[in-house]
């Protein structure tokens, strides 16, 4: 571990670090078992993710309505014909769906479905997320927890409260507040219902009871951060409900209890209607109000991802400027070989090692293996080549010293920013 690394051995060397090390995925919408049937996973699950119905409906002639009427077999067979049998499945999405059954041991050139159905149904979930963690090289993945919706809540109130069910260790929460925060109109009264004296209007006592539901969501979960994520034309400051709950509740909870703010921001909301969960779109944000609050709430932690390629650059320079600030992931519509490899090296170069480097974003326990494959083949790419860079200088590097930056880049960096002391 600490003989120097030479030319030789170098990429070699950068390769098995990054493959084997145990990541922290900061972002998924991915489940521990005890949550049922809102963890989804196996041939169908895989074939018909969002992106891969988007993708399906360029080529297909029937209305949205004739496919959200099929079922989940029918519409991932109309998705396995069109984009992988009469298109070659080269996009990220089309090819993460092989790469998983490639390293799930399965025999891609059959192009058997019914084989690889067969296979998903033969697995035990439990045995399987222990399979899906070792294959993805997980250590833990963080989950997006949703206090408002129902299904979720019961499992946290009934399940979990009551201490009838652990969640499991390998899964950690993520309060997810886009309801409270971006349907202030509705959620207001949810809040009432469950027994919080708020009222539409944010006096003192709807704000001082907002901060209770925040505790009391933080008690439950114990959440690694509070997310949203935020339509593209978010602005601080600013004179709306959406600010007030920002400023008067999240970030005073946040500060109290040290349980960072994630914003991801950049979304078009429901660009079509017609594709629902894959019906959403990208757009450029005004960065100034990241610098807003990182600059006016310098005590609080950021965690920060942005959605639109013209983004990344003045986000990387802003956390230059704040300590603050710690940007994470090539986020959705950025999680391709491509802009990974741009927004990578970038950050690198202006970053350095303080900073996460990605999240897989999965919505199915089976896209950690490929999600987290192929990423972690760019990385080790960009590394090697900025290793080389440094020693080309002359500067005398250990493997000790890669696998510390490695452990850094690929989530280490989250649990250090919650020990800092801002
Ligand atoms: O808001 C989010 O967390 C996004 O990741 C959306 O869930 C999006 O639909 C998605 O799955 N992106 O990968
Ligand atoms: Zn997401």
């Amino acid at each position: 571990m600490t003989q120097p690394i030479t030319e030789e051995n170098l990429q070699k060397t950068v390769e098995q670090v990054v493959q084997s090390m145990k990541v922290t995925d900061i972002h998924t919408h991915l489940y521990a078992p005890v949550f049922g049937d809102i963890l989804l996973w196996g041939f169908d699950e895989l074939v018909t993710y969002h992106y891969l119905k988007a993708e399906t409906m360029r080529w297909v002639d029937i209305s949205y309505d004739q496919y959200w009427q099929m079922s989940k077999v029918e519409q991932a067979d109309l998705i396995w014909q069109t984009l992988f049998v009469e298109n070659t499945p080269y996009s990220e999405a089309c090819r993460g769906v092989l790469t998983t059954l490639q390293r799930l041991g399965l025999d891609v050139k059959s192009r058997d479905v019914q084989t690889y159905r067969e296979y998903f149904e033969s697995k035990k979930l439990e045995d399987y997320v222990r399979q899906v963690f070792d294959l993805a090289g997980l250590k833990c993945a963080v989950m997006t927890n949703d206090p408002f919706n129902p299904q979720e809540r019961t499992v946290w109130l009934d399940k979990i409260k009551q201490a009838k069910a652990e969640v499991d260790p390998r899964f950690r929460a993520a309060l997810r507040l886009d309801v409270l925060l971006c349907s202030w109109e509705q959620s207001w009264d949810l809040l009432r219902q469950w027994g919080f004296d708020v009222t539409h209007d944010l006096n003192e006592r709807t704000i001082e009871e907002v901060q209770r539901f925040l505790r009391e969501w933080i008690r439950i979960m114990d959440p690694v951060y509070m997310a949203v994520s935020l339509p593209f034309d978010f602005q601080l400051p600013e004179e709306s409900a959406r600010a007030q709950l920002i400023e008067s509740c999240i970030l005073p909870v946040s500060r109290e209890t040290n349980v960072p703010f994630a914003l991801m921001v950049g979304v078009k909301r429901q660009l079509n209607p017609g594709l629902k969960d894959a019906g959403d779109g990208v757009g450029k944000m005004d960065i100034s109000s990241i610098d807003y609050l990182c600059s006016q709430y310098p005590h609080n932690k950021f965690l920060v991802t942005l959605l639109a390629r013209e983004n990344q650059h003045e986000l990387a320079v802003l956390a230059r400027k704040f300590r603050n600030l710690l940007p994470f992931g090539c986020w959705w519509f950025l999680n391709n070989p491509s802009l990974i490899e741009e927004i990578t090296s970038m950050r690198l170069e202006l970053l350095g090692n303080s900073v996460i480097l990605q999240h897989s974003d999965a919505r199915v326990l089976d896209q950690l293996i490929y999600k987290w494959d192929h990423s972690r083949k760019i990385i080790a790419q960009i590394l090697t080549r900025k290793y080389r860079d440094v020693m080309a200088t002359g500067w005398v590097l250990t493997e000790a010293e890669i696998r510390r930056d490695v452990e850094k880049l690929m989530g280490g960096n989250l649990w250090s920013f919650l020990e800092r002391k801002l």
